[in-house]
């Protein structure tokens, strides 16, 4: 009897160590999954090849770095950007980004950021505000240089073909967004003083597709066979276009030439059937940028305030089959 006793005792010991064992190594795996930031992400849509790439970088990249993601869609709308940030408020994230979806409108809802302690960072695009401290970096494309890239191209190709008169029409972003007008700006800025340039018209075609077909539609109505230029400020509005152009009866990138921006894979590879003749790169890929940049301020370190991506010009003057995959 006594020998059964022990046994049994010894044998409740080694399940208690064992039980013991394996909820304690629960509560540390829990300690070790706990994710050491909260970010909360606005955003603004779905409206580009280059938006759900930026989504989907952003994404995978929470994941990599161990960051928890909030992350909400707001469908083009600023009051849904607003509520969100207002959500995340209320949750205290540890930080909040968001990629506006026009510049201005904003100091209220940071200020509010600002008051519960929470650091917030620009992602793509930017905001227009006296207040500088209401938000700690500005993670986004250098997007006045892609309109002088953009510039700079045409330029180049007016010099080797010998052309004496170029018109230019416009396909333009979101108004008040700041690609639309940082392009915008750099572009004109650059053929001002070139007498060779004219830009009839500029139309705006808020980053879509379908109406990047409209405008297309519009202009050719209007001008037709006069048209030498098209410079549009996305890929998605590009690739509407371009149909349009080929109904009207002209060849896009012979007849009309075709400047772009973005770089996503269907452009580029339009671009390698020569029927657009420069894309200029705007990386979509902000998101290792973002997490290295909310766990420094998560952990009270410095960030810059100002972080651009490194950018590229593909045009007919390369080698295009150089370009390798996009990945979006
Ligand atoms: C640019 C980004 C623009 C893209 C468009 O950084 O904000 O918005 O050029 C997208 O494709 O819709």
């Amino acid at each position: 009897m006594t020998k059964t006793v022990c046994r049994y005792s010894a044998v409740i010991r080694i399940l208690c160590v064992l039980l013991a064992a394996v909820f304690l190594s629960g509560c540390a795996k829990q300690e070790l999954d706990e994710p050491e930031l909260l970010l909360g992400f606005s955003q603004l849509g779905s409206e580009s090849a280059w938006r759900i790439g930026n989504t989907r970088d952003i994404e995978e990249k929470a994941e990599q770095y161990g960051v928890s993601l909030m992350l909400e869609n707001a469908n083009q709308k600023q009051e849904n950007q607003i509520a969100a940030i207002r959500r995340f408020i209320a949750y205290q994230v540890d930080v909040i980004a968001f990629s506006p979806i026009v510049e201005e409108g904003w100091d209220n809802v940071l200020l509010e950021a600002k008051d519960a302690g929470i650091p917030v960072i620009l992602v793509d695009r930017d905001i227009s505000t006296e207040n500088e401290d209401l938000t700690r970096c500005h993670i986004g494309a250098d997007f006045y240089r892609e309109g002088v890239e953009a510039a700079e191209y045409l330029i180049r190709k007016t010099d080797s073909e010998g052309m004496d008169h170029v018109r230019i029409v416009e396909i333009t972003g979101t108004e008040f967004s700041t690609p639309m007008q940082q392009r915008q700006a750099g572009f004109m800025d650059t053929i001002r003083d070139d007498e060779r340039m004219e830009v009839m018209e500029s139309v705006n075609g808020d980053f879509l597709k379908s109406r990047g077909a409209e405008c297309m539609q519009d202009l050719l109505e209007r001008y037709g066979n006069d048209i030498d230029v098209v410079f549009s400020h996305n890929d998605e509005m590009t690739l509407g276009a371009i149909p349009e152009i080929e109904k009207a009866g002209y060849r896009p990138g012979e007849d009309i030439l075709i400047i772009s921006i973005d770089g996503g894979q269907d452009a580029i590879d339009v671009l390698k059937e020569g029927k657009i003749n420069c894309v200029v790169e705007c990386t979509p890929m902000l998101g290792s940028a973002l997490m290295e940049t909310a766990l420094k301020l998560k952990a009270g370190e410095q960030v810059e305030r100002l972080i651009h991506p490194k950018e590229e010009v593909f045009s007919d003057e390369q080698d295009l089959t150089k370009i390798g995959p996009r990945g979006y």
